[in-house]
């Protein structure tokens, strides 16, 4: 059988503006309305199309804006014509090459030529990426700050519907607002629920030591409480609770640091943050080496980012994995698919079987492209 061709002769971005549900998503010390997410399109010599897409979430949540990555994109889609898709490690030295940083950017390239070498080979991108343990991974919750009674009742509604990790968005108001909260949901779920606090960088090391002895007696996780990572080591062998770093883990260099040096144990990880697929593998291999639990996710999106981290997620140790958040429900509306939408049910999304992400867009309901380079 001949090989279809799977040289980058072409390249696409399509923009199109996601808003949040009720006009607003909130975090301790950012928050977002409306985001604009970049789709990438690559063109093949053999006409073969494959799709990724970067969605920061606002320009205060990590060192990444939307308008960055179509500038990172106009510099970055020139230098990958000419390469095989299929070669993903070759396609990431180049663009490594190419421009420093921006590895939001890169990861739509990357998650392209993932999908690509799916379609050409008729496979999964889980398949490709080692296996996947199953077809359903399971997914949870963010709640944005409210009163202890209003943060309880959303709980039990989810956990109702079937979601077993909630994560708390803590931070941005005192301390003690944020004690009520988790004391509240741990009163009102069953135990078992996985509870996380997720201050997203707002807390002093005083503020997160706080918070851990208040709740000393509640099992659950801190996620993300400092800015940085001298911060975090401070907070090591001092709180009640295991830490997961999110924001923090750039890099491979990162996790496998973090790991060894235990000043954290567990991640929530971002595809678009350390650049795509091909370098999530290598974050999930040292995971899973090190015997570290980490999420899957990203940052925000539609489809072609949902379907990039529930493949991938299925791939992880199930002993290992805690699921992936998708913006679905987060969101008003998203690009037109003619596939069946990646929804969350049952606390769990759908992982797609379809070649490569299994994704297919709607092309004319995305407009008409904001950049283009070589021939499409
Ligand atoms: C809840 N999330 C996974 C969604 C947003 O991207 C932020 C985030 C987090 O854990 O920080
Ligand atoms: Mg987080």
């Amino acid at each position: 059988m001949t090989r279809l061709d799977t040289t980058i002769v072409g390249a696409r971005v399509f923009r199109f503006p996601l808003r949040a549900v009720g006009g607003l998503y909130k975090m301790s010390v950012s928050h977002v309305t409306e985001i604009d997410t970049h789709i990438v399109e690559l063109v093949t010599a053999s006409g073969l199309r494959g799709y990724g897409e970067v969605c920061p979430l606002g320009p205060a949540y990590q060192p990444e804006h939307a308008a960055g990555a179509f500038a990172a994109l106009g510099e970055l889609l020139p230098a990958v014509l000419g390469l095989d898709a299929t070669q993903t490690g070759l396609v990431n030295h180049r663009m490594d090459t190419s421009l420093n940083g921006h590895n939001y950017a890169k990861s739509a390239i990357d998650v392209a030529c993932w999908d690509l070498w799916g379609k050409a080979d008729d496979r999964t991108v889980g398949a490709l990426l080692g296996g996947a343990h199953t077809d359903r991974v399971a997914t949870y919750w963010g709640l944005m700050p409210d009163t202890a009674e209003g943060t309880a009742a959303k709980a039990v509604e989810l956990v109702a519907e079937g979601y077993r990790r909630l994560q708390l968005k803590t931070g941005g108001r005192p301390v003690a607002d944020d004690v009520a909260c988790m004391r509240a949901v741990a009163e009102a779920v069953p135990a078992g629920t996985k509870l996380l606090a997720d201050a997203n960088r707002g807390w002093t090391v005083r503020d997160a030591l706080e918070f851990s002895v208040a709740c000393a007696d509640i099992p659950l996780v801190l996620e993300q409480p400092c800015r940085t990572y001298e911060e975090h080591r401070q907070l090591q062998s001092k709180v009640a609770h295991p830490v997961f770093l999110d924001e923090s883990t750039v890099d491979v260099a990162t996790v496998a640091r973090v790991g060894v040096e235990g000043v954290a144990q567990g991640f929530g990880m971002k595809l678009s943050r350390v650049g795509g697929l091909t370098k999530l593998r290598a974050v999930r291999d040292v995971c899973d080496a090190l015997r570290l639990p980490l999420t899957i996710d990203d940052t925000w999106g539609g489809d072609l980012v949902a379907a990039a981290t529930v493949h991938m997620g299925s791939t992880v140790d199930p002993l290992l994995y805690e699921g992936t958040w998708t913006s679905w429900r987060y969101m008003d509306e998203s690009y037109p698919t003619s596939t069946e939408p990646i929804a969350p049910s049952g606390g769990t999304l759908r992982v797609p079987s379809g070649p490569g992400l299994g994704v297919e867009l709607d092309l004319d309901g995305l407009g008409r492209p904001v950049l283009e380079a070589g021939s499409v």
